[in-house]
């Protein structure tokens, strides 16, 4: 679609331009989703730009498109292209997101930038989440959640993700945040901003890799139409953010959690032998794993992330019916 045709949908929250936003287009199908009152699912793209490694990336987002659709539900992959945030990005711009140097990782402060300087990017779940509300979009799904960084009481290191997610009212199906990260603190700033977060059939919080973190939660929810209660609940309050939905890997497919602990721990020690810190962490951290346990966490990344767009795909048809 050419870049001109810059239409947006009819705003859920009454806040865009009539007239439409030249910096966000919607797709013509997700569009006509939204306005018929079809389920559409949002999907992120920082996960195809800078979480997974090509030309499995590309595969991935192919194939998560067409299970969502195979369930009945529009997908909207969400990305910058040339500057323009789109909801609903066409084949050949997903493939363009997933294969070329120099796509940036947009997360919601990131957007004005990419705008002005027409980049290339991937929108994190803070941006994905931020742009698929404005165009009416009520359910998304992502792998893992961003958070708090461990050692962030003295970086201040914390995604942006929560504190968009605290004024964003979406639904967002995860499975919890990585085990790199502090998954306590993390919790303890969701509760701080409001968000809640219940366990889908768990009342452990999973840890992405493992089915459960070791945190507890103090709420679950056993079926899609529970979750989409709970939405809807949040939206009668009037209350102004996000509900996760921590979707646990199997635990027949998840690391062995003694085997996950122990690379941890090495993969910890050894970005701290090699001075690593700050943006480079997780970076380090998540190539370390990745080769401790020969692609094992990839592919458990990917089981991962095909069970919760499976289960927001769910949601979004149970919010729709
Ligand atoms: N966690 C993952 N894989 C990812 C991300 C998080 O396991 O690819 C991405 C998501 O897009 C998430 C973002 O929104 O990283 C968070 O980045 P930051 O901490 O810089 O906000
Ligand atoms: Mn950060």
């Amino acid at each position: 679609m050419p870049l001109e045709t810059v239409v947006v949908a009819a705003p859920y929250d009454g806040d865009m331009q009539p007239e439409g936003s030249s910096a966000i287009r919607v797709g013509d199908e997700v569009r006509a989703a939204i306005e018929a009152g079809t389920p559409v699912l949002a999907l992120e793209s920082t996960i195809l730009s800078h979480g997974l490694p090509r030309p499995r990336n590309l595969e991935v987002a192919a194939e998560a498109e067409q299970s969502v659709r195979a369930a009945g539900v529009v997908p909207a992959t969400i990305g910058v292209i040339d500057g323009v945030a789109v909801v609903g990005l066409a084949a050949t711009e997903i493939e363009r997101l997933c294969t070329r140097d120099g796509v940036v990782k947009v997360s919601v402060r990131d957007l004005p930038i990419a705008r002005a300087k027409r980049l290339d990017g991937g929108t994190t779940v803070a941006a994905t989440a931020w742009l698929a509300h404005r165009a009416g979009i009520a359910v998304m799904s992502t792998g893992g959640l961003g958070g708090v960084h461990r050692g962030a009481s003295e970086t201040f290191d914390e995604s942006a993700d929560l504190t968009t997610l605290a004024q964003t009212p979406i639904t967002l199906v995860s499975a919890g945040v990585k085990s790199i990260l502090d998954i306590g603190a993390t919790l303890e700033r969701l509760e701080t901003l409001n968000v809640p977060v219940v366990g889908y059939r768990t009342n452990d919080y999973p840890g992405f890799y493992v089915a459960d973190s070791g945190f507890a939660l103090g709420y679950r929810v056993d079926t899609a139409a529970e979750a989409a209660a709970l939405a809807r609940a949040r939206d009668e309050l009037g209350l102004s953010g996000a509900v996760l939905v921590a979707n646990p890997i199997d635990e027949a497919s998840q690391l062995d959690p003694e085997f996950h602990d122990r690379v941890l721990a090495e993969a910890l020690a050894a970005a701290s032998a090699a001075g690593i810190t700050g943006h480079d962490t997780t970076p380090f951290l998540l190539d370390h794993m990745q080769r401790a346990t020969g692609g094992r966490s990839l592919d458990v990344n990917l089981d991962v992330y095909r069970g919760n767009v499976a289960l927001g795909a769910e949601i979004a048809r149970a919010l729709a019916g």
